[in-house]
């Protein structure tokens, strides 16, 4: 077995035991499943849905499985008021721009742990070479599948100052089928860069949770919602909907909604040091938030990171801890002082993602960071539960395992290791092409 697979294979294995796998997400309105009907056979797949894995069927959450998937993610709770979904009620989201509803972050505000720090990138992120799958070997210089993936950090998750690179992990793949062996969540991938052409050809995971408990659906449910400011990178579309002001609400803030309710301001952006340059300036794309005295706000004592995305006011302002340039790839959280900047928390870099500080960005600018999640898994015991395969996984790394795995994933990576065959248009194996009906 190639190390890398092996790698691979056990850090799937440290979150695939036990229901702490179930995954709830949300897509982005650029790529190809919104307009789906879902696999759930409940309505309409939005982008502004909470999603999840449609096998082996309602109630969900469910936990990613390997392809192919004969039909597109199920909706568990939909964006509008009494929206269809597994979760009866609805988000309470309005539309923004061209009828699009975009929720941009997600978290049930029980995102706990210090050691399994996940996180997805969108369709222009390059990675840091490292030990493939990564993002790198998925992104867009790559088998152009990252958007729709999941990637784990290679290291106990903690503050790092900018200029330190540790490196990623494929985790979960975004339709579960092709190279990287991993379990998926009914995607479609590939999809390659495209600037200002929508429909991308493939989806863009830019929300998720990965240990959702079903008790989690009934709320509160925290989430971001799109800002208005275009995407540079999108200059001749609609490329981005907001759906934050049309509901009344800043990009940048964080609201909470029960299902069934209408969102209300949770955590405002000013107290992350965002919108700094004006109403609607920042646009919050990932959160992780864990409110143990159940406030529904940010207080001392509570656990609060985000990331911004390109195109922010914020970008390249110094943050507040290091003193670094914040980059759209960044993990940020509160400043060190009111009406400051955020903090770095854990750069970009260090995550192997490419960044203009350490001049490896790919062709496309800085890779934005767009997704995270913070696990709840308790700290590993050699032997132990879950998580105890990850330590054998960074030991193998620790050791002449990375050196191996490095050779071995260059090589892997310049033979090719194909595309996802036809699940540009059905989502499964050409022997079982049922494709869901697009509608809209
Ligand atoms: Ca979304
Ligand atoms: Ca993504
Ligand atoms: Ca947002
Ligand atoms: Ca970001």
């Amino acid at each position: 077995m190639r190390p890398q697979l092996l790698l691979a294979m056990l850090l799937s294995l440290s979150l695939g035991t036990g229901a702490s796998a179930q995954i709830t997400f949300s897509i982005d309105f650029q790529g190809p499943t919104p307009g789906f009907a879902d696999g759930f056979a409940l309505g309409v797949i939005t982008a502004g849905d909470i999603l999840t894995v449609p096998v082996p069927g309602v109630p969900g959450p469910n936990a990613p499985v390997v392809g192919p998937f004969a039909v597109a993610s199920g909706i568990e709770i939909g964006a509008a008021a009494l929206a269809p979904g597994a979760y009866p009620g609805g988000l309470g989201i309005v539309p923004g721009a061209g009828g699009v509803m975009e929720l941009d972050a997600l978290s049930y505000g029980k995102d706990t742990g210090v050691f399994q720090f996940a996180f997805s990138v969108d369709e222009f992120a390059v990675g840091v070479p490292g030990a493939a799958p990564d993002v790198a070997s998925e992104g867009a210089l790559g088998l152009t599948g990252a958007s729709a993936d999941i990637f784990m950090y290679m290291a106990p998750f903690g503050t790092m100052p900018p200029g330190a690179a540790v490196g990623n992990v494929a985790l979960f793949d975004g339709n579960g089928i092709g190279p990287s062996g991993l379990p998926g969540v009914a995607l479609i991938e590939p999809g390659a860069p495209t600037i200002g052409v929508i429909p991308d050809a493939g989806d863009n995971m830019d929300a998720f949770d990965l240990n959702t408990a079903p008790a989690d659906l009934a709320g509160p449910i925290y989430f971001s919602l799109d800002g208005l400011f275009p995407d540079p990178l999108e200059p001749a579309t609609i490329a981005n909907t907001g759906t934050a002001p049309a509901n009344g609400f800043s990009g940048a803030d964080v609201l909470v909604s029960m299902a069934g309710g209408v969102p209300a301001l949770a955590i405002p952006a000013a107290l992350m040091g965002l919108d700094l340059g004006g109403f609607g300036s920042d646009d919050l794309d990932a959160l992780i938030f864990n409110d143990p005295d159940g406030s529904m706000s940010y207080t001392p004592g509570d656990t609060l990171y985000f990331s911004v995305r390109r195109g922010s006011a914020i970008i390249g302002t110094m943050d507040s801890f290091y003193g670094a340039p914040i980059e759209e790839g960044d993990v940020l959280t509160i400043p060190i002082g009111p009406g400051l900047p955020p903090a770095i928390f854990l750069p970009a870099e260090a995550l192997g993602l490419g960044t203009a500080r350490t001049f490896t960005a790919g062709p496309w600018g800085p890779d934005d960071l767009n997704a995270m999640d913070l696990l709840i898994e308790p700290p590993p015991v050699p032997g132990a539960g879950p998580g105890a395969s990850f330590v054998l996984a960074m030991a193998l790394l620790a050791t002449g395992g990375a050196a191996f795995v490095r050779r071995s994933s260059q090589k892997g990576f310049a033979s090719g290791g194909g595309t996802d065959g036809c699940s540009r248009l059905c989502r499964g194996a050409q022997s079982s092409c049922s494709h869901p009906t697009r509608i809209g």
